[in-house]
């Protein structure tokens, strides 16, 4: 009976993997964040104080490499990271990480420990030279800031005194949007002068997380196009445009974008309702570069009772990749139409689940 749930917990544990993977496909990452090389290949380890053996290192034990010490399997494949040590040290495993241009960039990791002092001890500094300093911590360094400085970007985790002598395998994430397109430090440092201490990361994940995405409609024109308009991420100022929709005005989405909608993600067009046209216009939408157009979906709605704001759905065919590709909305009539377009925060092209630049 054991072996028949032994057996359930395994396949669903191969299915969590197979979806964690498919998840972090498409997504930015770390270099080995999951440490499956069996090494610490992708990482730098640094030991900046300390003179005896001991730093970081990947394992595929439940004894640590130096003294034998009983540690967790990896949460995640074959391999994770621990320090080992003979005496007190300050051991260092960092990597620069490209932080996603695009709004919405998550860090997690799993995070474990044990520690044989019979307290933590947290002092703001790295030097295992002047105890008590026994602490495990996390942080966002600039990367070219000293190897062992605290003076951080961020703190993401730090045992802090007074804190459990052991943590068992835990997932912690941490928002990384306000370092968007930026590349910092990765940095996890374990600090021992009061004992034996391992400290154990694995499954390292920097993922562009999906987001809508909203281009609102300006009144200046796009360079380098026959006098069409801008439409982008920051709410035009409120106003009026008025176009003639015999010449089928159009919007071109700056910057390009990079990313993906997966199946399912919506794009419509939000006005307000204050529209008044005679005759119901017809609305495309198509993805271009710089020498290929392709049309994504055209759509000539009736005219109907409109309430306050005006929702029309594009049906845009999903999954769609775009590759530095802008989005071109057009408007038009077969008929001489003028149209009087209030421009603002409630006028905009969207489009859910993005994953990508903006
Ligand atoms: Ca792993």
């Amino acid at each position: 009976m054991r072996r028949t749930w032994r057996a359930v917990g395994t396949i669903l544990l191969t299915g969590l993997l197979l979806a964690a993977l498919t998840t972090s496909e498409a997504a930015a990452d770390t270099d080995n964040g999951g440490f499956e090389n069996g090494d610490t290949a992708g990482w730098t380890v640094a030991k900046p104080c300390g003179g005896g053996p001991g730093g970081w290192f990947a394992t595929g034990s439940t004894t640590t490499p130096l003294i034998g010490a009983m540690i967790p399997p990896a949460p995640e494949g074959d391999f994770a990271a621990v320090t080992d040590q003979t005496g007190p040290g300050t051991h260092i495993l960092y990597q620069d990480v490209a932080v996603p241009p695009g709004p919405a960039s998550l860090l997690s990791f799993f995070l474990y420990y044990r520690t044989s002092a019979p307290a933590l001890h947290t002092p703001d500094t790295l030097d295992c030279a002047t105890g008590p300093n026994q602490q495990y911590r996390v942080d966002l360094v600039d990367p070219a800031a000293p190897v062992d400085t605290v003076a951080v970007l961020a703190e993401i985790f730090r045992t802090e005194a007074g804190a459990p002598l052991s943590l068992p395998p835990t997932r912690f994430t941490f928002d990384l949007s306000p370092y968007a397109g930026q590349t910092v430090r990765l940095r996890f440092t374990q600090v021992n002068t009061e004992g034996l201490f391992w400290a154990s990361v694995d499954a390292v994940r920097v993922e562009a997380l999906p987001h809508t995405l909203r281009l609102y409609l300006h009144g200046v024109h796009t360079p380098g196009t026959a006098g069409a308009f801008t439409m982008n991420t920051t709410p035009a100022p409120a106003g009026t445009l008025s176009v003639n929709l015999l010449t089928a005005p159009t919007w071109f989405s700056a910057p390009s974008l990079t990313g993906r909608f997966p199946s399912g993600a919506r794009f419509t067009l939000v006005t307000p309702c204050t529209l008044g046209l005679a005759v119901a216009p017809t609305y495309r939408l198509w993805a271009t570069d710089a020498t290929t157009e392709h049309l994504l979906t055209q759509t000539s709605p009736p005219l109907s009772f409109c309430l306050g704001q005006r929702t029309l759905k594009l049906p845009v065919h999903t999954p769609l990749t775009l590759t530095n590709q802008r989005l071109k909305l057009t408007v038009s009539t077969p008929l001489s139409t003028t149209l009087t377009l209030p421009l603002g925060p409630t006028t905009y092209l969207q489009a859910t689940n993005f994953t990508g630049t903006p």
